[in-house]
């Protein structure tokens, strides 16, 4: 092989692997945000959008601030307002999971300090799929008052 033909191969290869890391990532997190809290509250509730572009499952979730995170969801039943915890949130591929007020969220339990409005809270998001390759997905949530 002539070095001419190999210097090409050598740039062809290295701009292969530039475009590989510029491709977006596999699970992205979206218009995250953690309601702040009022005094003396313990609990605390954070909000954010999922997609993935695989099926996989959110099963494990840890945080900055909380001692405890949950998957939680609200629905209304009977005219009544109930919450519960789900194990995990399955993700279709390319379909966007909505955790907001009313529905899925977070719940945070034993906060270490009060959600105060333009902080922001750290989030490891473990995700596993079919395979049960484990991905973890660190996210910056920023506390606001209300529903942005
Ligand atoms: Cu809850």
């Amino acid at each position: 092989m002539s070095s001419k033909l190999l210097g090409l191969l050598i740039m062809l290869c290295a701009t292969l692997l530039v475009s590989c890391h510029q491709e977006t990532p596999a699970i992205s997190i979206t218009d995250q945000w953690v309601r702040a809290s009022a005094e003396g509250q313990e609990v605390g509730a954070a909000y954010m959008t999922i997609t993935s572009k695989s099926e996989t499952s959110l099963v494990k979730i840890d945080s900055s601030i909380a001692e405890i995170v949950e998957i939680h969801q609200m629905s209304i039943e009977n005219g009544v307002m109930k919450m519960r915890m789900a194990q995990e949130l399955d993700l279709k591929a390319n379909t966007p999971s909505h955790l907001a007020p009313g529905g899925y969220h977070l719940m945070l339990f034993d906060l270490k300090k009060p959600l105060k409005a333009g902080d922001e809270v750290q989030f490891s998001l473990h995700f596993k799929d079919k395979l049960n390759k484990e991905t973890v997905v660190t996210v910056n949530s920023p506390v606001k008052t209300e529903q942005p």
